[in-house]
């Protein structure tokens, strides 16, 4: 049974100070003194970059990270107001002498910042998880995705190329690619046939790492990774915006949730455990390509099923379909074959569907019990 979101004490409030500048280098800064100190004292271990550092996945694999020993690195935007909330209980802050978790500013929409920051770092291990990663949201800005969901693997990989950096990459690549699946279920060799401007960057961004491979013998590999949730899902995503729903559906805060495709089919898994399939990759001899899955599918209905029906509800008394949220082309299935993480890398999933709906209705649970007050608008 996969566990409860953890809810330590946040530590230290986060101040803008104490990120070190990525782009452009601010000087007489933190970040320009603090990062070579940092280097000095802590060069005995490993060191990981991670883009996408604030999003569901990034802050897993951050802690994943550190439990290993590393020292870990991220790459956050700049925002007015905080996105760290993800990292909170994990981040301290840097003028503490062991913190192993260091934030910089920055945007891989900028290859300038992204030098400056790889010089600066010079980590052994990057992991490209930075993504504008809604697809339905690609449809409503299909350019700027093609920019930062594709573009920007090529533009971490031309730094590494002209940091002369030997570092091992890792590219957040997605079942999403299959779209139209032209096999079932999809391994690494099923063709691919993406349904949306999302799935036509991230399949830019699979072949421009392994061109970088092939061309320049770096060190890059892809997961293709099926879809994978957690209580730190981002709230507009299907799972997460049910089971927010069923949380306050059950506290009386919300009576109706609308949603769009129920009939969609998904290979679901839990994001904590498909965080350290990530990390395998890196850890081999030789960069390749990997689906990382669970082999189940299921529908949306069926996730509905098992969300309200924990809590003793039954989704048909609240769900309403509303066109608003079809979208112009839908992946009808998804069902990922993970033979080869398996066989090479000896990573399975251990969290069922079930489990999953569960751990996540009772980490929002808690949350509108921490917070009675909140009648917000739901996603
Ligand atoms: P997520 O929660 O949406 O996180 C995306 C991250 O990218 C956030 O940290 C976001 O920062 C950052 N980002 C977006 N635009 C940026 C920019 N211009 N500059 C710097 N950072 C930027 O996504 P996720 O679920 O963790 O997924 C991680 C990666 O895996 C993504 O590439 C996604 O496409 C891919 N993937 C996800 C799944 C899945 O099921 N979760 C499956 C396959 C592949 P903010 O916090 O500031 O927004
Ligand atoms: O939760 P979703 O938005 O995830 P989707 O589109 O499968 O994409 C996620 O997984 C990909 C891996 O395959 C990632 F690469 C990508 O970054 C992202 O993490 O939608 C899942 C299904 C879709 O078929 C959608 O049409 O749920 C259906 N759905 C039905 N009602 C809805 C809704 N999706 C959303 N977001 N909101 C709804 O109201």
């Amino acid at each position: 049974m996969g566990e409860p979101e953890p809810n330590p004490d946040p530590g230290p409030d986060l101040t803008p100070a104490d990120f070190t500048a990525g782009c452009p280098a601010e000087s007489g800064s933190e970040g320009d003194s603090s990062a070579p100190r940092l280097a000095a004292k802590l060069q005995h271990l490993k060191r990981a970059l991670i883009t996408g550092i604030t999003g569901q996945d990034g802050s897993y694999l951050a802690e994943f990270l550190l439990a290993k020993d590393y020292e870990v690195h991220g790459i956050i935007r700049r925002a007015s107001t905080f996105n760290t909330g993800r990292l909170d209980h994990i981040y301290k802050d840097p003028h503490v002498h062991d913190a192993r978790l260091r934030l910089h500013y920055g945007d891989i929409a900028d290859s300038s910042c992204l030098v400056k920051l790889l010089y600066q770092i010079q980590p052994d291990e990057v992991y490209h998880l930075g993504a504008q990663s809604h697809v339905r949201v690609s449809f409503d800005i299909p350019e700027y995705t093609g920019d930062v969901t594709g573009l920007a693997t090529v533009r971490i990989l031309e730094a590494m190329r002209e940091t002369k950096l030997n570092a091992r990459f890792y590219q957040a690549s997605s079942s999403e690619m299959y779209g139209k699946v032209q096999e079932v279920p999809q391994t690494e060799k099923t063709p691919f046939y993406p349904r949306s401007p999302y799935g036509a960057a991230k399949v830019y961004a699979y072949w421009i790492t392994v061109n970088y491979r092939e061309s320049y013998g770096m060190h890059a590999s892809n997961g293709i990774l099926f879809n994978h949730e957690s209580p730190r899902r981002g709230e507009t995503f299907v799972t997460r915006k049910i089971t927010r729903a069923v949380a306050r559906i059950k506290a009386g805060l919300q009576h109706k949730l609308f949603l769009g495709n129920l009939d969609a089919k998904r290979d679901w898994g839990y994001a904590k455990e498909y965080v350290e399939a990530m990390w395998l990759m890196l850890q081999q001899d030789n960069p390749d390509d990997y689906v990382v899955a669970t082999g189940e599918t299921h529908s949306v209905r069926e996730f509905l099923e098992a969300a309200f029906g924990h809590v003793g509800l039954d989704y048909r008394d609240h769900v309403e379909v509303d066109e608003r949220y079809f979208r112009p082309a839908e992946v009808d299935l998804l069902i990922g074959d993970a033979s080869k993480a398996r066989t090479r890398l000896g990573w399975k999933p251990r969290t069922t569907f079930a489990e999953l709906a569960r751990l996540m209705v009772d980490a929002d649970i808690e949350a509108v019990a921490a917070k009675p007050g909140d009648r917000g608008d739901q996603p």
